[in-house]
């Protein structure tokens, strides 16, 4: 566990197996710009609850950056404009870009630049099921996770839904890379437990960042 300091802000690392690497607490430092961004966001491109083939989702979602991810009864794929407006979806808040294109170079992929912010809002309760996010265009590209809010148990499986899986508590401000063997590794997250989150109140809110294109 090596301590990491400057871009990171003061962080911990944590290898969680080949191509996971979890910053503890990266994105503590620059909260207030997290936070703002959200906002910002969320006011351009208010939370939606998005379809999957086996229903609503129990999440609520949004989207920043160039693509946004989208799900319907049809399938999941990724929209230039936002289906409620026919807007684009809003930019990908300026503060952010530098912090997760230094994480990405931290954990092995230099000249990791998101196209992609998928904005993910869990209530107590809301869960995502184990999934692979396949929808991008080349999975040389890592997927670089935030979570802020409410602590959650990030569920890691392998390769097929019948590999084991790792358990790891997520907590605001947690950051996560997953390229290489894992870029496509079944992933989750358990139901989120009740609780009030000094920042953020009821909720966990969940960002991956992503090369869709
Ligand atoms: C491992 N989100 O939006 S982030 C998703 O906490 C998603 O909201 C979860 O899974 C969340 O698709 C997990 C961590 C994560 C994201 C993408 C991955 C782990 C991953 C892609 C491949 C392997
Ligand atoms: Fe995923």
């Amino acid at each position: 566990m090596a301590e990491l300091f400057g871009a990171m802000g003061l962080a911990w690392e944590e290898a969680w197996g080949p191509g996971v690497c979890c910053l503890r607490g990266a994105a503590l430092a620059e909260e207030a710009a997290w936070l703002a961004g959200i906002e910002a966001v969320v006011a351009q491109a208010p939370w939606r609850v998005m379809e999957s083939p086996m229903g609503p989702m129990s999440v609520a979602t949004t989207n920043a950056g160039a693509w946004g991810w989208h799900g319907d009864r049809q399938g999941y794929r990724y929209l230039e404009a936002d289906p409620r407006t026919g807007a684009p979806w809003p930019p990908l808040p300026e503060a952010w870009v530098p912090l997760v294109v230094a994480w990405a170079e931290a954990a092995g992929f230099p000249g990791f630049l998101p196209d992609a912010c998928l904005l993910n809002r869990y209530a107590p309760g809301a869960k995502m099921g184990m999934h692979q996010d396949r929808d991008e265009l080349d999975f040389a590209w890592p997927i670089v996770s935030v979570s802020l809010g409410l602590s959650a148990r990030f569920l890691w499986g392998g390769a097929t839904r019948k590999a084991p899986v790792q358990r790891h508590a997520l907590h605001h401000g947690d950051v996560v890379v997953f390229g290489g063997p894992a870029r496509r590794a079944y992933h989750g997250v358990a139901p989120v437990k009740a609780g009030e989150h000094p920042d953020l109140g009821p909720w966990r809110v969940n960002l991956t960042f992503r090369r869709a294109r």
